[in-house]
């Protein structure tokens, strides 16, 4: 077998002075440069499913990049990212230079976890033209170890993640199962809660990506219920994320291509490349595009789950409820949570779903998002347990909201049902969530920097260790400003270093962000 596996490696060869390296969210470059970094993931993840004796995942994805990246997560048994511990492993395998040396990590895996042979990874990609090819090298991959791969499919991201995860828990986990329990929960909700809702429409612009053909499957049955989804950027004229998605709605705050002809005021909504994102907005007049990002979608959710805490009877049995942000979350959202959802506790952690996903999982009720749309939430196994042991309408109405939200990782459709279901539970339209809070004027910056790991952070990221004596230098402009925040960190997808800022107007922000990136570059 080493062999085999030997002449397997020899196929897919490193580029010679390629360092691929595991990010915040897996591996991503240029599409041409990845069958090597696929194929040994492939192998890694079958050994992962070997070891826990589970199935595991891969997604071929580059998410909200161009077309012509691409990238590949990894997805555990229990259907979240891959186990941190594995990571170094990941990066080693990844990173060997020569077929020979990839086989000892190999072999050091197997020794290390006592695993034999490898076990089943499901694979799913997204639309880019390289997805095939690069599908072919991870079956490759896992099969070089004795494992199994399912045949690859066309998913989102968080439909393979919510695929893996119930596939290991033994309940039924096809895609036809996954628009079941989101779109079923969603129904009985709506038709118990909201009866007499008025129809509303929504122009959802799916980055020219997967969430096109997923949310259309959608769409009928959410139309039977008046949520008229009007899906843009289905794939069929533009390219994937080309001047549209989530990722461009919410740093550009600008119409997104394929808008021309949707009137102001309508509600709209942007999904990226691999529908793990949702934002909402709505276009207004001057061609600027009115933002409600992960932290409005966030302090939406912990008003309509206090809401329902608040209305059970009682109340006063103790639900821990969190909300789980990062430093790019605006400084109005978290003063709101604090000063006016005061049984909503805050943590911060540093950015990437990962860290947010296990801060948030210590809550009964964990609610993360990232100011850029990427988070769910999260019931406690034992909390929900409790719901089942009584019978109410709260009870019922938390377990349904739990199958709406797939808990294990981000997804633009849960998002957007959540969304969809607060504001007619709530009885609100655009303008009372608009009116919750007003966002702090922010920038953002990107500094190219010969050493971005020169750079490293403390405090979930918002203040800097390291190039020392810099973190004073920022201090000293942040106290210029009123109402000023500002923090700098390395990003972990792109080689540049990041500047945040915030500030009680827009020039004033726009200037701090400036001063701080003349003192980083
Ligand atoms: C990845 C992360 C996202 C994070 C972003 C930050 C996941 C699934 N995705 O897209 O959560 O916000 O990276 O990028 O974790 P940066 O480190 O380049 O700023
Ligand atoms: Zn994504």
């Amino acid at each position: 077998m080493p062999t085999d596996v030997l002449l397997q490696l020899n196929t897919y060869p490193l580029r010679e002075g390629l360092k691929p390296t595991y990010g915040t969210a897996g591996f991503r470059s240029v599409a041409d440069l990845l069958p090597s970094t696929v194929f040994r993931c492939g192998a890694l993840m079958a050994l992962r499913a070997g070891a826990l004796r589970q199935v595991t995942g891969i997604v071929i994805t580059a998410s909200h990049n161009p077309e012509q990246d691409n990238g590949v997560k990894l997805v555990d048994p229990s259907g979240n990212m891959l186990d941190s511990q594995w990571e170094n492993m990941a990066d080693a395998l990844a990173q060997a230079t020569t077929a020979e040396q990839a086989l000892r990590e190999v072999e050091l895996i197997k020794q290390t976890w006592a695993v034999g042979t490898g076990g089943t990874v499901m694979v799913a990609h997204d639309t880019r033209s390289s997805a095939l090819d690069l599908c072919k090298a991870a079956a490759a991959g896992i099969s070089a170890v004795g494992g199994t791969p399912e045949p690859a499919l066309l998913l989102t991201t968080p439909q393979l993640h919510w695929m893996v995860a119930r596939r290991n828990c033994c309940l039924p986990f096809s895609e036809v199962d996954y628009f079941q329990t989101l779109l079923g929960a969603f129904e009985q909700l709506r038709s118990s809660h909201c009866p007499s809702a008025k129809a509303q429409a929504l122009v959802v612009d799916a980055a020219n990506g997967v969430g096109a053909p997923k949310l259309a499957e959608a769409a009928g049955r959410l139309s039977d219920l008046g949520l008229n989804i009007n899906v843009i950027n289905s794939g069929t004229s533009g390219a994937l994320n080309a001047g549209c998605g989530a990722d461009f709605v919410q740093k550009e705050q600008a119409r997104p291509a394929g808008f021309e002809s949707i009137p102001s005021g309508m509600r709209c909504a942007s999904m990226d490349g691999d529908a793990d994102r949702l934002v909402y907005f709505v276009m207004r007049k001057s061609g600027h595009a009115q933002l409600f990002d992960g932290d409005r979608i966030a302090v939406l959710a912990a008003t309509l789950l206090d809401r329902i805490l608040h209305e059970r009877p009682g109340a006063d049995a103790s639900v821990r409820m969190g909300i789980v942000q990062t430093a790019y979350a605006n400084g109005s959202s978290t003063r709101y949570v604090r000063s006016r959802l005061t049984e909503c506790e805050v943590v911060m952690t540093p950015t990437g779903v990962k860290h947010l996903h296990h801060a948030a999982a210590a809550f009964d009720i964990g609610i993360y998002y990232e100011a850029n749309g990427h988070g769910t939430i999260l019931f406690k196994p034992s909390f929900l347990k409790t719901l089942t042991e009584g019978s109410g309408g709260w009870r019922t109405e938390m377990g349904l909201l739990s199958q709406v939200m797939n808990q294990a990782v981000g997804d633009a459709l849960s998002g957007l049902l959540l969304v969809e279901y607060a504001l007619c539970r709530l009885g609100w339209g655009l303008a009372q969530w608009t009116d919750l809070y007003t966002d702090l004027p922010s920038r953002q910056l990107k500094v190219a920097v010969p050493n971005r790991a020169a750079f490293t952070t403390t405090d979930a990221e918002t203040r800097l260790m390291t190039p020392r004596g810099l973190q004073c230098q920022v201090e000293a402009e942040v106290a210029k400003v009123s109402q000023g925040r500002c923090f700098v960190r390395p990003s972990g997808t792109e080689d540049v270093v990041r500047v945040y800022a915030e500030a009680e107007n827009q020039i004033a922000a726009d200037q701090l962000a400036k001063a701080v990136a003349s003192l980083v570059s």
